[in-house]
């Protein structure tokens, strides 16, 4: 998986710290979402960082829909899509909210 975000955001550090700390294998794609030529909608059409992009290319975001998606048991599992299917979910119940 690849986490997507700035090292200035405060958001993106919640969600790094909780990489490190369950040593969960990841690339860092450094990216701000204030650049002319940022890449961050790609990954989250709200473009704010952080964004989490699943190894089946799929996307996540917001920082607490990310973090419950990391804490759930198993999650990572390619056997377990119940937490993959409800981040999805509530990635998109943050979204209408921040609209
Ligand atoms: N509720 C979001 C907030 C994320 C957020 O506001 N990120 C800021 C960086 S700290 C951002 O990308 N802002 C870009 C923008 O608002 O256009 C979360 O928890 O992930």
């Amino acid at each position: 998986m690849k986490l997507v975000g700035s090292l200035t955001s405060p958001y993106v550090r919640k969600v790094r710290v909780l990489l490190a700390e369950k040593e969960l294998k990841h690339e860092f794609l450094e990216e701000s979402a204030w650049t002319a030529e940022t890449t961050v909608p790609r990954y989250n059409p709200l473009n704010k960082v952080p964004a989490l992009v699943l190894d089946d290319g799929h996307s996540i975001y917001d920082s607490a829909v990310i973090s419950e998606y990391l804490d759930a048991p198993g999650s990572r599992s390619s056997s377990r899509g119940s937490a993959r299917r409800r981040a999805r979910t509530r990635r998109g119940s943050r979204a209408r909210r921040a609209r």
